[in-house]
């Protein structure tokens, strides 16, 4: 690790099991004790989504940004991506291991046509659509990335969900064979993830196999990944290997991991911060800055989403469901 990964990591990412374990002993002590104020996910179901629709304009807007965009470069070099190691260089400078294709993704659960489909087909019928989003991760960076994708919704109705499809789930590849990172306990294999049903169908919501007009290269999530550019970076799951629809909010690896600091919701929020630090700004990792010195702009409710994804919160006490 360099001095400047070092400088910059959190601790919630430092991987040695002994200080990992100790820090769980705290975070159970904590939970303990509500009186600490520390905001527990509870374990009941959150109110029903209001579901109000979002018109095409209002969500449009929101697929652009003239924002200067971040570098190829650090897109491809500054990375999250815990199963090829912890470090922000791991991911890319791993051996390229991922045998992208051929891919195929299992889709179970509550729908009326699950299956295993190859990617070609799963994408088939769909053409793919530029967004450029804002991506915030929960440790308080920032990028703007243009992306090439599908709707995730689009791809989502192909298996016909059945009304108790009120949520989805979804798993990344866990092979420790084509990813290095899995013999470590960093996260509790496989990395999963989920969404609301709304969620899931918003137009924003991008099932993503390109970055810059190039296929995802195997440190972004290659051969396809999820982007939720409202949500907390660490909810655009990665290399996903299984979609499944499910009437119960699904565990997810963050929260399993950690869960009085991350929570099913995860809405980027300058108002509710990390028990760890502040989420009212953040580093903007674009143009030429470098990392350790991106210039810090306030962070937006909902990453500056909010006119296009607000209304399916309201009423949602949003410190509650973070
Ligand atoms: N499977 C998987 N998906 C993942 C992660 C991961 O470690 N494993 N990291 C998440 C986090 S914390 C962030 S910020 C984004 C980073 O995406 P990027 O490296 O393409 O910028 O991916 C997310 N998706
Ligand atoms: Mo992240």
């Amino acid at each position: 690790m360099s001095i400047r990964d070092a400088l910059r990591i959190p601790a919630s990412e430092i991987t040695d099991e002994a200080v990992y374990r100790d820090r769980r002993n705290l975070l159970r002590l904590f939970a303990m004790a509500p009186a600490l104020g520390l905001a527990g996910c509870a374990d009941a179901e959150p109110p029903p989504a209001p579901r109000p629709a979002v018109t095409p304009e209002q969500a449009r807007s929101g697929f652009r940004t003239s924002e200067e965009l971040t570098r190829y470069e650090d897109v491809t070099t500054y990375n999250n991506f815990y199963e090829f190691g912890t470090g922000k260089a791991d991911p890319s400078t791993a051996r390229k291991t991922l045998r992208t294709s051929p891919w195929n993704v299992a889709i179970s659960g509550e729908c009326e046509k699950p299956g295993r489909i190859a990617l070609e087909d799963l994408l088939s019928g769909l053409a793919p659509e530029e967004r450029i989003y804002r991506l915030r991760c929960v440790e308080g960076w920032s990028m703007v990335i243009p992306w090439q994708g599908v709707p995730l919704g689009e791809v989502l109705k192909k298996f016909a969900p059945t009304s108790k499809a009120k949520y989805v789930a979804f798993t990344t590849l866990a092979d420790p064979v084509q990813m290095p990172g899995i013999r470590y306990r960093s996260i509790n294999w496989p990395y999963r993830e989920g969404l609301r049903i709304d969620e899931a169908m918003h137009p924003l919501t991008l099932l993503a196999t390109g970055l810059y007009g190039k296929p995802l290269p195997q440190q972004n999530g290659a051969p396809l990944r999820l982007v939720v550019p409202w949500k907390y970076g660490f909810k655009s799951i990665k290399s996903i290997v299984e979609i499944s629809f499910v009437e119960k909010m699904p565990e997810t690896a963050w929260h399993d991991l950690q869960p009085s600091e991350y929570g099913f919701f995860s809405n980027v929020n300058p108002s509710v911060d990390h028990p760890r630090w502040s989420q009212k700004t953040e580093r903007r990792i674009a143009g030429t800055s470098s990392k350790l010195f991106a210039e810090r702009i306030p962070t937006k409710m909902f990453n500056g989403y909010a006119d296009q994804v607000g209304s399916m919160y309201a009423g949602m006490d949003l410190k509650k469901w973070y």
